[in-house]
């Protein structure tokens, strides 16, 4: 297994998030990162690796280039609006929501910040670029090296922030880049006809279902917490099924908060039929942990052995494989819970 980790991760470092009218302490910390590394160098399960410079303009093909403008320069317009901003993190409080214009960019800074986000719990500070950048950097070369003929069968990209919430022109839920999706468009352009993205996180991956929402050719599969009452909740119903050329590509398993690890995968297996109906060639997971009974933002029941199972099951696919790093807040638990997965994966 490779393993490319994120080696500009820390300097994405916000220190409040937006939760049910007050700033708390943000949940996705460097620290989270550096667990995963801690273990992986008592377990090496795979050799790591830094990524090369990001293939811009596969990043362009996922999402729209006037939100990555935005995103590019947003920290340096938000402290020339003032040089006190430099202290601040940078959250939106104002949203283009139903009836609003979305094809006018305006020219107020706050405005574009809210057209380009769907939450304040998100914050952008003066790194958040550039490690987002090589965070996709990270994402693109684990899909071209199992793609590759002497290559792994499955790699990593070990990288934060997270990515699966993103969408086309849109952050939010900790996540500015799809990871997951320029992964799986990496595959796709690498030759793969068909490619399959599973999303074992707590939370609906409604940033990469966004992005595929249309296309045939990439099967999205989620699985997570009801979103009538977990976040991000305004997808990931199971009545989502795709649309157009995407019609069929795209499957919710939503299940209840108290979820059980036998419950949980009961779905997983679910998924996985789906996934061989698809016939996919190549296949990339959203590996969040946060489905962990200690999860402090979530609510499903899965312990660190059940993780090696997950490990053991994707295996069984035989399928090139990438994972990108997701959610789990439960951070001194993070890293056994990730390699887990890869040393369930690898030693199958
Ligand atoms: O759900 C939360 C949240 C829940 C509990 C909290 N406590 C106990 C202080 C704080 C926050 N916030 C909404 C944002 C969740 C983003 C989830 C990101 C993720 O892991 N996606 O996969
Ligand atoms: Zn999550």
């Amino acid at each position: 297994m490779l393993i490319f980790h994120n080696p500009d991760h820390a300097l994405h470092c916000p220190r409040q998030e937006m939760y049910r009218g007050r700033l708390v302490p943000c949940h996705e910390t460097p620290a989270r990162l550096e667990h995963v590394l801690t273990e992986l160098r008592r377990r090496p399960v795979g050799e790591l690796r830094e990524p090369g410079a990001p293939d811009e303009a596969l990043l362009r093909r996922v999402h729209a280039p006037r939100y990555l403008d935005f995103l590019a320069g947003a920290w340096s317009e938000w402290v020339a609006l003032d040089a006190a901003n430099a202290e601040l993190d940078v959250l939106p409080s104002v949203w283009p929501v139903r009836g609003f214009r979305h094809d006018v960019e305006p020219t107020n800074f706050a405005a574009r910040l809210g057209l380009y986000s769907f939450d304040a719990g998100t914050p952008l500070v003066g790194g958040s670029w550039a490690a987002a950048l090589r965070g996709a950097a990270c994402a693109i070369d684990a899909a071209r090296a199992v793609l590759a003929s002497d290559g792994p069968r499955v790699a990593f990209a070990l990288t934060r922030p997270p990515g699966h919430h993103a969408g086309p022109d849109f952050f939010g839920g900790y996540c500015f880049l799809n990871n997951a999706a320029l992964a799986a468009q990496a595959l796709r352009e690498g030759g793969c006809e068909r490619v399959a993205v599973l999303d074992v996180d707590y939370h609906h991956g409604n940033g990469t279902q966004t992005i595929f929402y249309g296309r045939g050719d990439v099967l999205t599969v989620s699985l997570h917490g009801d979103p009538r009452t977990e976040y991000p909740f305004f997808l990931g119903h199971a009545d989502e099924r795709g649309e157009g050329e995407g019609e069929g590509a795209n499957l919710n398993l939503p299940l209840p908060a108290g979820t059980s690890a036998h419950e949980w995968r009961r779905a997983l297996d679910q998924a996985l039929e789906a996934l061989s109906r698809f016939a996919p060639q190549a296949l990339v997971v959203a590996l969040g942990v946060d489905t962990f009974e200690g999860d402090p933002i979530s609510k499903f029941a899965l312990r660190s052995a059940d993780y090696l199972d997950v490990g053991r099951t994707l295996a069984g696919l035989s399928l090139p494989t990438v994972f990108t790093m997701e959610g789990g807040y439960a951070v001194a638990d993070v890293g056994v819970n990730v390699v887990n997965v890869l040393e369930g994966f690898v030693a199958a």
